[in-house]
């Protein structure tokens, strides 16, 4: 898959992506605590094996290139959990409407095929509409100022993207959580054609567009990125 963001190349963890808008003092979405981030990822952490397996099928999809979204968990040597490949809030969280989803059928031939006025405007405080168009591989969770409005309602594949609108009020944070699901749970292997432990890889890109249909922000260089595990 394509990949802009250059420094988003994931194998077994998570990734959380957050932009400041230029006018924007506040700190990354969901990640209050920057010290823990940062002292945490500083640190060696060791697993061995693979993860059990504790949900063997997040999401079920018979067509092709079917993947098994297993989650699992697995100890540290330090005596820590992770959950793997990530926390989410898939199951718990509000969906993001489809703007390309096999699994829905909805498969538009390009924007002009796209009713927006059908999307429903997430309230994130203010009163400027945006509108965000985000492709995850293989998983996304979206944030403006620390609050969740969406999360990609496939964890794996089908490769899907989405549609998100909402009213802010600028300045204002954009956070991104991205998951390069795996299938080895735990190892950052995934099954890719006869190769069982194939290395995964991973991609995100976000466009972030107003009223006028002006970008506001896109992922780029200027996006700041940190790996966390929980
Ligand atoms: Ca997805």
């Amino acid at each position: 898959m394509f990949k802009i963001v250059t420094s988003l190349f994931l194998t077994f963890c998570s990734a959380v992506l957050f932009v400041q808008l230029p006018t924007v003092v506040s700190a990354a979405p969901n990640s209050s605590d920057d010290s823990k981030t940062n002292t945490e990822s500083s640190l060696p952490s060791f697993t061995q094996g693979e993860a059990q397996t504790a949900v063997k099928t997040l999401f079920d999809w018979k067509g092709s290139n079917p993947r098994t979204s297993k989650v699992g968990t697995i100890k540290l040597s330090d005596g820590r959990q992770w959950t793997v490949p990530a926390k989410t809030h898939f199951q718990s969280g509000p969906k993001a409407k489809d703007l390309y989803n096999e699994a829905n059928e909805v498969k538009p031939a390009g924007l002009a095929d796209v009713d927006l006025e059908k999307v429903p405007v997430i309230d994130a405080g203010g009163d400027e509409i945006f509108t965000a168009y985000v492709f995850g591989d293989n998983y996304f969770e979206f944030y403006v100022n620390g609050k969740l409005l969406a999360v990609d309602p496939v964890p794996m594949t089908p490769f899907n993207s989405n549609v998100i609108r909402f009213k802010a009020q600028r300045p204002f944070t954009i956070g991104v959580m991205g998951v390069d699901w795996e299938e080895r749970l735990g190892l950052g292997f995934e099954k890719f054609r006869s190769a069982p432990f194939h290395q995964g890889d991973a991609g995100l890109v976000a466009v972030v567009m107003n009223a006028a249909d002006e970008t506001v922000s896109v992922t780029d260089a200027n996006w700041k990125v940190t790996c966390p595990h929980e």
